[in-house]
């Protein structure tokens, strides 16, 4: 009898990687991101890599990338000792049936079990999510470094690089009028050139988006994006209701339960998927299939991951029929340093999305030895091996 494969030792650690600039949104100013890396290795050799991360800390979410590495370390490490890795499902089952919530680890954990898996059989992650309907995806920027000129300029150059031509404006933290003159002069500069959204982070209540909707639609903006508390459903849906401009669901989408309610409610016209958010790229997939079938628009969202996370969210959103919207998965252009062996392809106005199996990648051992928080005091969990029979 073939020996059975199983997961022998799993290693996660925290990067801190800074931002070239700060990144402004209502929650929290970036200066830097923090990605919880999780690194599977089986023992057939094949090794799978996964990421967590999250925005701000704990201002964006109910995770933290400390809460998200002890919840893998202390809670799914016990049941993924000596499990079969060739079967991702099952495990996938079995933590979700004994972990509640913790979504943002449960993608990390998904993430990593899928690359093992697609590399164990010769296949990019997109094939094992039921095959790549394209190669490469479009990509927007943010523009949040908190100065209009600065915003403009940057605009320009992306523009000028073929880079980017959507861009998405983080907006919330200034009264109405502030953040309408900023938008407006940036549409502005940029005319029939480029796209321009805006993302709200949840900041307003009802009324002032009311407003804020129809001076945004005057000024020419494409999209607004949870404009109110993902709670606001009802709130969501009379926003959508007024047809001045489209309405994107970000924070509300924890996967395919709150797609439905919300789906249900005509409470967005867009949603943005996002695999950490769902908890895993399973039950994203599962979410873009709600929209679809609801006549909800795509939209590849982003955790501002690096390119572990962003390469995972890649190679789902590369199977969708529609992404209407676009892409926003720049996160590692807004980092100073690449963790990855080898940069991605980001040119055209878009990401090419990596051809070889699992995710298509490796991190950069350099980078990582010189990142990593807690380089004296790596956290690793070696399983010894199990008596076989
Ligand atoms: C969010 O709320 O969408 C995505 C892009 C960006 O600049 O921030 C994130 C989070
Ligand atoms: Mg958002």
């Amino acid at each position: 009898m073939a020996t059975p494969i199983t997961i022998d030792a799993i290693e996660t650690f925290i990067l801190d990687v800074p931002t070239i600039r700060p990144h402004v949104l209502s929650v929290a100013t970036m200066q830097s991101q923090a990605m919880v890396i999780v690194r599977l290795i089986c023992s057939d050799g094949i090794e799978g890599i996964g990421e967590g991360t999250t925005i701000g800390g704990l201002s964006y979410g109910a995770e933290s990338p400390e809460s998200i590495q002890l919840t893998i370390d202390r809670y799914a490490a016990p049941i993924l000792k000596g499990s079969d890795p060739t079967r991702p499902a099952l495990i996938m089952a079995a933590l979700r049936k004994q972990i509640a919530a913790n979504h943002f680890a449960k993608n990390a954990i998904e993430t990593a079990l899928l690359d093992a898996q697609g590399k164990r059989l010769g296949v990019p992650v997109s094939e094992l999510l039921g095959g790549r309907l394209r190669d490469r995806l479009p990509v927007l920027w943010t523009l949040a470094s908190g100065d209009t000129g600065r915003d403009i300029e940057e605009a320009e150059a992306m523009l000028a690089s073929r880079r980017h031509n959507a861009f998405k404006l983080k907006i919330g933290k200034r009264p109405l009028e502030d953040d309408v003159a900023h938008v407006a002069a940036i549409k502005r500069a940029l005319g029939d050139r480029a796209s321009v959204r805006v993302d709200v982070n949840q900041a307003w209540g009802e009324a002032t988006a009311k407003r804020g909707l129809a001076l945004l639609a005057d000024a020419g903006v494409d999209l607004v994006e949870q404009p109110i508390k993902a709670s606001q459903l009802a709130g969501m849906a009379r926003l959508t209701a007024m047809g001045k401009l489209a309405v994107m669901a970000d924070e509300a989408l924890y996967g395919p339960d709150t797609a439905f309610a919300y789906a249900s409610a005509s409470a967005a016209d867009v949603f943005a998927v996002k695999i950490a958010q769902a908890g895993g790229l399973g039950p994203a997939k599962a979410l873009a299939g709600i929209a679809e079938a609801a006549g909800v628009a795509l939209y590849g969202g982003t955790m501002l991951e690096g390119g572990v996370g962003t390469v995972a969210s890649a190679q789902l959103f590369a199977t969708f029929n529609d992404l209407a919207f676009g892409t926003e998965l720049f996160g590692p252009l807004l980092l100073t340093e690449e963790v990855l062996a080898q940069p991605l392809d980001y040119s055209d106005y878009s990401l090419a999305v990596p051809t070889g199996p699992g995710l298509g990648i490796a991190l950069n051992p350099d980078a990582v030895a010189a990142l990593r928080r807690d380089r004296a005091t790596p956290t690793t969990v070696i399983f010894p091996k199990q008596a076989n029979g």
